[in-house]
């Protein structure tokens, strides 16, 4: 569309202005003359309620904001595609599977859970993992989280759980945390939440990128063929960047440097065209080998190993382009775990029965209308038609006289209107019986021994950093009885673990829980561990390069492109942006040395000549910048005239540390040897 400049008035009394763009125009298509000035009875006098202008632009900035999710409410999203790498045809009729090379539109959303629309990217908190498929069969959304087990059995939990989790209801706060009294007092209450409780004290629950992040429906699901034959599924992301972790000092210290780490590193990626991507898996097994395992498939506190029923590859998403406006694909987009499509069915999971109807709930309360379907990020991108009417902002405009069915007025030569279709989905057929009760089955029963095969699974770093972060927890819990149930816990899923988190907390071991069913040993699982299948990579990694005037631009030239070849990215930082005289030529830092602290980046390298380096090291910045890097456990990279920053700060050459030659190499990965010489771990 060409834009037409037009006129309209500017500040002053009969001052005009030519402007780019198409003219403004109310909300009912009227032509504005002045968007600067409100209509009064005179330039100094009283504001005329006839302004109807003023009223409708006022009228609508109040109502801008929407009630913001009661959960997940801070999340990221990006559009992308799923392609169908290896068809199911055998064990799901739904068409997304069907095909080799079949592509299926779609978004995704990404989230924590605890803290507000507002709050920070970087806390330690389950991420929700959440994605709606655009079928040709209608919207299928699998709603999941990054960690692949959930704190609670039965949903009638839920509004307790997330009561206790967020903020206090007296002191309304903390915000966007777990370490506090009341979420403590619940889980420790609530010994079935240990499972996910141990997850989220662990490295999983401070991600370093959304696009490293594996992803899980949690729930077991069904498959189910056309010929209505059904098998139990259960759903996998895999991140093809690898699973990544923070260290817990640097996603707290994230929180102050970048509030939209995440945000902002999925953004970026994508619009630099580097499109993350994850493969979907699926663990598939059959009801006698579910009876054949020692907990119950329906309990989505519990996980089936990989190794109990491998991971097959399905598919594959790719995120390729980022939302055009946040409210409207961000704000406004409504996932409903029960938007399943013919070939996807539900298990008798108690937690997602009761999800089923609450996020068709939850809607209604947040966008305002049953209409929310017809909201561009939420519309089927297949036909859809029913016999649904009107209600608050209908879009559609339905036409003829039958808004019912059966309806037989085609035979008068109108529109029949649509019809259920046999094709259509169907529930499985299940025989189901029973007495009415609200009992839990004594097959939820056992909550230690999975805890127990995730604590064993673990390397002895994150078994440190897990023990760690419970001692971190614990250490804000002022209740000493809260703290004493907890330990309790801990040393019923193993006692090493309790008497570490005790230890840590300056205070005695607690006597095992008492339990009907202690902790059996079920063994471990490699894939449970970040760092057992960390990749060595600088794909998706960013190396933060210190330099300052005077620094040798060829060196720096010669180190990006080093860099950028294994596939990593380099944000230039220097104590004035500039642009620097350099040897060589002049350059621009991407980011100003005090507002760029090395938290943002994967490893650090200074280029700069002796005096500009002695004059740094009197920057706390600086010494900051190097030392955190280092404590973080993240390769560092100095040329002759800046080691000496790095003697000041006391930082010994390990295997992570050394020249700029071969930084390329140390950047991809994380030094988990050099923590227990800086850090007092539990
Ligand atoms: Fe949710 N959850 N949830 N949840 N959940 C919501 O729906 C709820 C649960 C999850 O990016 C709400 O639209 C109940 C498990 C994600 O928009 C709400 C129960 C899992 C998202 C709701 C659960 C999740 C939500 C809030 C216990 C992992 C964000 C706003 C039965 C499998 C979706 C909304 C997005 C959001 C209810 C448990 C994941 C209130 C009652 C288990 C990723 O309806």
């Amino acid at each position: 569309m060409t834009r037409a400049p037009y006129e309209t008035r500017t500040g002053h009394a009969g001052e005009t202005q030519q402007i780019g763009g198409e003219p403004l125009t109310s909300n009912h298509g009227i032509p504005f003359s002045d968007n600067q000035n409100s209509l009064k009875a005179g330039a100094r006098g009283p504001t005329l309620l006839e302004d109807f202008l003023l009223r409708e632009k006022i009228f609508h900035f109040d109502h801008e904001r929407i009630p913001e999710r009661i959960v997940h409410a801070r999340g990221s999203v990006a559009h992308g595609e799923f392609e169908c790498t290896d068809p199911i045809p055998d064990l799901s009729r739904a068409k997304l599977f069907s095909k080799k090379g079949k592509k299926t539109p779609l978004i995704a959303r990404f989230s924590t859970v605890a803290g507000g629309a507002g709050s920070v990217d970087t806390p330690r908190d389950v991420r929700g993992f959440a994605v709606k498929f655009y079928t040709e069969e209608g919207n299928w959304d699998l709603v999941g989280n990054n960690i692949p087990v959930f704190f609670i059995q039965d949903a009638i939990k839920f509004p307790d759980l997330i009561h206790a989790v967020k903020m206090e209801a007296d002191r309304g706060y903390p915000q966007a945390a777990s370490a506090h009294d009341t979420f403590w007092d619940f889980v420790s209450l609530m010994p079935e939440t240990m499972h996910t409780l141990i997850w989220a004290m662990s490295d999983r629950a401070i991600p370093r990128s959304l696009r490293m992040m594996e992803g899980f429906g949690v729930h077991t699901f069904k498959l189910v063929n056309d010929q209505g034959v059904e098998h139990f599924v259960k759903f996998h992301w895999r991140p093809r960047l690898g699973t990544q972790s923070l260290v817990w000092d640097e996603s707290a210290k994230l929180q102050g440097a970048d509030n939209d780490f995440h945000r902002r590193d999925l953004f970026e990626a994508i619009a630099a065209g580097d499109f993350p991507e994850w493969d979907l898996a699926v663990q598939v097994f059959d009801q006698e080998l579910a009876d054949s395992l020692p907990y119950d498939v329906l309990d989505a506190t519990k996980i089936i190993p990989e190794e109990v029923v491998p991971l097959r590859v399905i598919g594959k998403m790719t995120l390729n382009r980022n939302p055009d406006n946040h409210f409207a694909e961000n704000e406004q987009l409504a996932f409903l775990p029960s938007n399943v499509v013919p070939g996807i069915d539900f298990s008798d999971d108690p937690l997602l029965h009761g999800r089923l109807f609450s996020y068709l709930d939850t809607q209604k309360s947040r966008l305002g209308t049953t209409n929310f379907h017809q909201i561009p990020v939420n519309a089927p991108k297949c036909p859809y038609a029913n016999m649904m009417r009107d209600g608050m902002m209908q879009t559609h405009v339905h036409k003829g006289r039958a808004n019912y069915e059966p309806n037989s007025l085609d035979q008068a030569g109108e529109d029949p209107g649509p019809r259920a279709q046999t094709s259509g989905f169907a529930t499985a057929r299940q025989q189901v019986s029973g007495e009415k009760t609200r009992d839990r089955s004594e097959t939820f029963g056992d909550t230690y021994s999975q805890p127990r095969m995730y604590w064993n699974s673990l390397t002895p770093n994150e078994q440190a950093h897990t023990a760690s972060a419970y001692v971190f927890e614990l250490s804000k819990v002022s209740l000493p009885h809260v703290v004493e149930r907890t330990l309790s816990h801990l040393s019923a899923i193993h006692p090493d673990l309790g008497k570490r988190v005790a230890d840590g907390l300056g205070v005695p071991p607690a006597k095992p829980a008492e339990t009907k069913f202690p902790a059996r040993n079920l063994g471990t699982s490699d894939a449970l561990s970040i760092q057992k299948k960390w990749p060595a990579t600088l794909k998706g990694r960013k190396v933060g390069l210190l330099f300052a005037e005077g620094s040798d631009k060829a060196s720096i030239d010669k180190l990006k492109a080093e860099i950028e070849a294994e596939g990593g990215t380099v944000f230039t930082v220097a104590p004035k942006v500039g642009p620097l005289k350099l040897k060589g030529g002049e350059m621009k830092a991407d980011g100003q040395l005090a507002g760029s602290p090395s938290v943002l980046f994967d490893a650090i390298a200074m280029i700069m000549m002796p005096d500009q380096a002695d004059k740094l090291m009197k920057d706390a910045a600086c010494i900051a910048w190097v030392s955190d890097a280092w404590a973080h456990l993240k390769a560092i990279g100095h040329c002759p005239g800046s080691k000496r920053i790095l003697d000041k700060a006391g930082i010994e050459p390990d295997e992570g540390v050394g020249p700029n030659e071969g930084l390329a190499e140390r950047a991809k990965l994380r030094y988990w040897d050099r923590e227990p010489k800086l850090r007092d771990l539990a």
